[in-house]
């Protein structure tokens, strides 16, 4: 199984290349495209219908602004779809964050914070993991490694 990502814009890639190289350090395959709800809608909705034959599992969506990306991703699919709101210069993302996390009930998209691209990435591993002994083991070796990195802190 891999991972659809989709961006709004290439000026996206800078947060969401943390996603893709997440993805990469599990050994998770995944698609990555931009397109956005707004300016290619057509091509957006294709992209999407044709996932779940195409091996994708769940989706992570990014955009700025007025970011209804994940939310017409997750219109078109009943797969999960994890947005990322990504930090924007005008109101520092929180345009973003609000227009992706508010979806009406019955359209669930799981946000992560603010250029939480990696967390995007961790989840969708996660999710993956539920039928992937291989990949929960690495998971929790991810974890045990990160908390030994804590403990060994010396300040
Ligand atoms: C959104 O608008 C994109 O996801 C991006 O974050 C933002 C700005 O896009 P560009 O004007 O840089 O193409 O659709």
């Amino acid at each position: 199984m891999k991972i659809g990502i989709v961006m709004g814009s290439k000026s996206d890639w800078p947060v969401m290349e943390a996603a893709a190289s997440t993805l990469d350090e599990f050994g998770v395959e995944y698609e990555k495209r931009v397109l956005s709800a707004h300016r290619t809608p057509s091509e957006l909705e294709k992209w999407v219908e044709g996932a779940r034959e195409r091996g994708i599992a769940a989706f992570i969506a990014a955009a700025g602004g007025a970011a209804h990306l994940a939310g017409v991703v997750a219109a078109f699919t009943t797969l999960p779809v994890i947005a990322v709101p990504i930090m924007t210069k005008a109101l520092g993302g929180l345009d973003s964050l609000l227009s992706m996390v508010q979806m009406p009930s019955g359209i669930p998209v799981a946000t992560v914070g603010i250029n939480g691209a990696k967390n995007a990435a961790l989840l969708a591993v996660s999710i993956l993991s539920v039928t992937d002994p291989t990949l929960r083991g690495a998971l929790d070796e991810f974890r045990a490694e990160q908390a030994r990195k804590v403990l060994e802190s010396e300040i």
